[in-house]
């Protein structure tokens, strides 16, 4: 019988996951793969016998281990544990999840609280970037309390902004990794692009969709989520990921005009399901592509002024800031997340494989 692994479960953004230290698990992937596999249920669609929430949004996992660059005050290793398929994929990093991670550390001794707010730099392990957040730390402890809201989670929390430097090319090498701003794929216009998030853009009406689309429709439209998953697939080499079958990259996004005053509006699908809001990085690639002349997003998008993009989702809009240099190129992307701890304890894995 297994002794139970220190687990910390939190609401990240618009996700939920579980934070491990790395000394807790296995050092060998294989081991702490087949061992998450066990702790969140998978594979199963319910994941009922583990703490997943069955659906790829809440079945996630952060691993914090100390520092391996000078730059950084803690390393983060994203892992999205697949709900229906026995697959963990590090092939991606998650900006949602990533906004935990500066309290987790805090929590954990890992970082030291100063002041009332405590900068974070994170290493993102999956890109080998660095991001910053900010951690409410009124009294050297992490505060969850506060007054910041973001769509897609009722109610307020204590605010973590996160601000990323040089993320173009995360996984595929280049922003445009196929070196195009539009690339036409089984007759439909795509920008393959990567800030951060490898994504494909198209635009909804070109599959004959408004984007409003609820996401139990989306997910109900099997012909729709067929299409779109041949062209994730040819796509996938063309952004220098290889084979990406059994990959949660590239996420394909759907774009259409905003109609609540953002700059744009989404549906995407990460990559099988739909997602009930969008992904942090995912959110600054679709802004990103806003900015590309005559691409899909480009033709549909309302600037904004002052370089702040409201991306419309299926639960309201997140907020993305983009800072450009004199060429038009996005130096630095920003936006606001909150988090929350759910849960401090141990967690017992199923026993066997
Ligand atoms: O794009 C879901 C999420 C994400 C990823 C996904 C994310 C990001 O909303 O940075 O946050 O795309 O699988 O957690």
């Amino acid at each position: 019988m297994c002794d139970g692994i220190p687990c910390l479960w939190m609401r990240s953004g618009t996700s939920k996951g579980a934070y491990f230290l790395a000394s807790d698990l296995p050092a060998a992937p294989a081991l702490r793969d087949a061992l998450l596999l066990r702790i969140m249920g998978s594979p199963d669609p319910r994941q009922i016998d583990g703490i997943g929430g069955a659906d790829p949004l809440t079945s996630k996992v952060a691993v914090l281990s100390p520092p391996t660059r000078p730059d950084a005050d803690v390393d983060y290793l994203f892992l999205q544990v697949f709900v229906d398929q026995a697959l963990v994929s590090d092939a991606q990093g998650c900006g949602n999840i990533l906004a935990g991670v500066g309290p987790a550390a805090i929590e954990r001794g890992l970082v030291a609280a100063t002041g009332d707010e405590t900068p974070v730099r994170i290493h993102m392990l999956n890109t080998d970037e660095v991001a910053l957040a900010g951690v409410q730390t009124p009294g050297g402890r992490v505060s969850y309390a506060g007054d910041a809201a973001i769509d897609g989670v009722p109610g307020r929390a204590a605010p973590i902004p996160l601000m990323f430097q040089k993320i173009a090319g995360s996984m595929c090498g280049a922003l445009l990794p196929s070196g195009n701003a539009v690339d036409v794929i089984d007759g439909i216009d795509c920008t393959l692009i990567d800030n951060g998030m490898p994504c494909v853009i198209m635009r909804a009406a070109d599959f004959g969709l408004s984007g409003q689309e609820t996401r139990e429709e989306l997910e109900a439209n099997l012909a729709l989520r067929s299409r779109i998953e041949a062209i994730r697939l040819q796509a996938g080499p063309m952004m220098h990921l290889g084979d990406v079958t059994e990959k949660s990259v590239p996420k394909m996004t759907l774009v259409s005009s905003a109609l609540q005053g953002g700059a744009i509006n989404t549906r995407s699908f990460i990559p099988h399901r739909a997602h009930a809001s969008i992904g942090v990085f995912a959110a600054v690639s679709v802004a990103t592509a806003c900015t590309l002349p005559g691409s899909p997003a480009e033709r549909l998008a309302t600037l904004p002024p002052d370089g702040r993009f409201l991306i419309e989702h299926p639960s309201g809009a997140a907020e993305v800031l983009l800072q450009m240099d004199a060429d038009g190129l996005v130096t630095e992307a920003g936006t606001l997340r909150t988090a929350r701890k759910l849960f401090d304890g141990m967690v017992f894995p199923r026993e066997g494989s």
